[in-house]
């Protein structure tokens, strides 16, 4: 989180003294190395340290070249990387590809017979599926037959995907990819109307959902929220022509939710007509976008994050080779969802263009038990395992012991999503690991397409809570606001930003393209006339130290989006659909500290004139937010308060409310307009909070600083 005061524009109006980030110091202990086992090393994809200098600056663009021959293309490029149009950056142009035919076709001769994708289902005595490759290349074409023939789809069309994690979701992927349609994929636990909003952004005709999926036991009703979807999606302007809903049990309908005639039709049923159908894969630019993903920023409104079909798969298939250390014999698990970024890049395009095996799960770590995800691992021989701080801090909080019953090796394992706690990482190492695996710890966002921060397996030693030095051919740099170098071993923190292109970097907003450019180039621009990219850094919105060493310690964002269980949450989105809430007059989200899920939400709402606080009132707003955005969006605590604590230009002082819900220093409130009411909500916040025994425990120096900072974007 970005250190100091509110910063730059509420600083206009609040004159107290401002603190640069740079100003501050952060201060932690430094960790100690681990260095990677020699039975690593030994195996290892980079194992030669001359991989560094491959992809000096010196080399760039072109180091790319070795990614991107990892790869089978139609047609080669021939610039490497066009400036002309900044910071619309063009990757590979003049080459042609298909990300169906890489991730698929090509390893038909060599690995027909191997699986794939191997799907292990929550319930644990229901059957684990292996999709072969060949299995693979016959559910894609027939889908992407079907996508085509009946929903009568072409390239460059947005398909949105409402799609839990079945195989199904690669394989609609993967279909669209072989026609050149831009897959949308909404998270499965996002609620219908923010899948309808994403629908509507992206102007999708179809929809492709799922009846329902197992999740903690339960059957969950999917179908119901494409219902909602398409509601919402023709509120906003869109029609919603067809809802293709795959069924959890061909067959067998498990949602509750009426099909519609004439919209809504059973995928198992269509695909009768396209039995063994063959759609040869579309020879696409490498600059033809190849999916969206849409994520949180400071304003309301979710940022469709276009990706490119040859950068991206170069990127990810370069990140998964030397970072993922996959080999084509590995059985790799990365334990996310398809849904976030992290699974499209690490479960689905990286692996499967490396034509390796990866392991999809349906469900909930601790399902029935936490020690579900070791029998998986033992059973499957799971030899590389990707998983997010979250789900180790709730791993290892239910079943400390837990991974020593069971008689798994893992050569390598990531962590990705979140800063990691230094003791966190010890026993992720220790015991998940059995001190036998080398750890990564990867910092990237939705944005970048694949990994920008991370120790090279076996050639850089690991660092607890450190993600390591910028991955090959990326040049990070910390910037101070005033865009002065913040230097390595000053110990001060500052906005970490990338000095170069890469090839896995988005291409713009969808639809947006003023907003991608103010959001992520405008403030360390020095020249916008340049077609030079010196002049054009990529500013991550992320706060970050770097040590001596030359490895980064993220601190997380400094825009006001809270990171829950590795989930970006903009508060914006969640102070919006609070106020759908008739009573609601104001709201405000600001982030709690919490053991498990690192931060959560708590929402402070008051109320219009001449109401007065109910039960009623806390829990309409809480269904709101699950109504607009989804069940992950939940708030720990709904406060309802007088009235909020204001800048004399009325703007609400989010770092003080977010003082009160943490027991941390609120800051100087002097020259609020109503500093008054700093008491009073102090009072009735920490009061319950005191009497239902929910006292966080002190706050670390930077995470105070964190609370200090929310709220300075606004
Ligand atoms: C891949 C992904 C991105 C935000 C990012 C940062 C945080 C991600 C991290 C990390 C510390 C890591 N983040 N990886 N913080 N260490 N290894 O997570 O994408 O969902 O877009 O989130 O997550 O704050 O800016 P996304």
């Amino acid at each position: 989180m970005g250190i100091g005061e509110d910063g730059p524009a509420s600083a206009r109006e609040a004159p107290e003294a401002v603190v640069s980030e740079a100003q501050i110091a952060v201060h932690w202990r430094e960790e100690d190395y681990y260095q990677p086992p020699a039975s690593f090393i030994a195996q290892a994809n980079a194992a030669d340290p001359a991989i560094r200098q491959r992809f000096g600056e010196e080399h760039f663009p072109d180091c790319f070249k070795e990614y991107a021959d990892l790869l089978t293309w139609d047609q080669s490029w021939d610039t490497t990387l066009d400036t002309s149009d900044p910071p619309f950056w063009k990757w590979f142009v003049g080459g042609r590809l298909n990300a169906s035919f890489n991730c698929i076709d090509r390893h038909l001769e060599s690995s027909r017979n191997k699986a794939a994708l191997i799907w292990v289902p929550e319930p644990e005595d229901e059957e684990t599926k292996e999709v072969t490759y060949q299995d693979l290349y016959r559910r894609v074409n027939e889908f992407a037959a079907l996508l085509r023939d009946f929903g009568g789809v072409k390239t460059g069309d947005r398909v949105t995907f409402h799609l839990p994690m079945l195989p199904e979701l690669p394989v609609s992927m993967l279909a669209c990819a072989r026609l050149g349609v831009i897959h949308s994929e909404v998270f499965g636990g996002f609620s219908g109307a923010a899948c309808g909003e994403r629908a509507a952004d992206s102007q999708s005709r179809i929809l492709v959902t799922m009846d329902a999926y197992y999740r903690n036991g339960e059957l969950i009703d999917h179908k119901a929220k494409a219902d909602e979807a398409v509601e919402k999606a023709r509120e906003e302007g869109q029609e919603v022509e067809k809802v293709l809903v795959w069924r959890r049990h061909p067959g067998e309908y498990g949602s509750q939710s009426p099909m519609v005639d004439g919209r809504d039709f059973f995928v198992d049923e269509l695909l009768e007509v396209y039995r063994d159908k063959v759609v040869e894969p579309v020879s696409m630019p490498a600059e033809a976008p190849l999916f969206l993903m849409y994520t949180s920023g400071t304003t309301g409104r979710p940022k469709g994050c276009q990706h490119s079909t040859g950068g991206y798969l170069a990127y990810v298939a370069g990140t998964s080779k030397y970072y993922q250390d996959i080999h084509p014999e590995d059985t790799y698990w990365c334990f996310a969802d398809i849904g976030w970024i992290t699974g499209h890049s690490y479960i689905v395009y990286g692996p499967l263009a490396l034509g390796t095996t990866s392991v999809m799960y349906e469900g909930v770590p601790t399902y029935p038990d936490a020690g579900r995800p070791w029998r998986i691992a033992e059973r499957l021989g799971v030899n590389i395992f990707h998983t997010a701080p979250t789900t180790i801090r709730m791993l290892r909080k239910l079943g400390p012991e837990e991974p020593k019953k069971y008689d798994y090796h893992f050569k390598h394992m990531t962590t990705v999503g979140e800063p990691i706690e230094p003791d966190v990482w010890r026993w992720y190492y220790e015991v998940v690991g059995k001190g036998e695996a080398a750890v990564v710890d990867t910092w990237w966002q939705t944005e970048n397409g694949g990994f920008l921060g991370s120790t090279l397996p076996a050639l850089e030693p690991m660092k607890p809570g450190s993600c390591g030095p910028g991955v090959l051919g990326i040049y990070p740099v910390i910037y101070d606001e005033d865009g002065n170098v913040v230097k390595a071993g000053s110990g001060r923190a500052g906005n970490i930003c990338i000095r170069n292109p890469w090839p896995g970097i988005f291409q713009t907003i969808w639809g947006q393209p003023e907003r991608f450019v103010e959001i992520y180039y405008e403030k360390y621009c020095r020249n916008k006339e340049s077609k030079d990219w010196r002049d054009w850094p990529y500013f991550a919105g992320d706060g970050a130290v770097q040590a001596a060493d030359g490895y980064f310690r993220i601190l997380g964002r400094v825009d006001d989006v809270i990171n829950v269980a590795g989930h970006r949450l903009g508060t914006k989105e969640l102070e919006s659909a609070s106020i759908t809430v008739e009573e609601i007059a104001e709201a405000a989200a600001v982030p709690v500290m919490d053991e498990v899920r690192g931060r959560a939400v708590e929402m402070y709402v008051s109320l219009k004139p001449g109401l007065s606080p109910s039960k009623e009132i806390e829990q309409k707003v809480a269904k709101a937010i699950e109504t607009e955005i989804g069940k992950i969006a939940r708030p720990k605590r709904i406060w309802i308060v007088p009235d909020m604590p204001k800048t004399r230009s009325g703007k609400i002082m989010r770092r003080v409310i977010a003082g009160i819900s943490n027991f941390a220093d609120v800051g100087d409130v002097t020259t609020l307009a109503n500093p008054e009411i700093v008491d009073d909500i102090r009072h009735l916040v920490q009061s319950e909070k005191v009497a239902q025994g929910d006292v966080p425990r002190e706050l670390t120096k930077q995470e105070q600083e964190e609370i200090a900072a929310f709220g300075r974007a606004e």
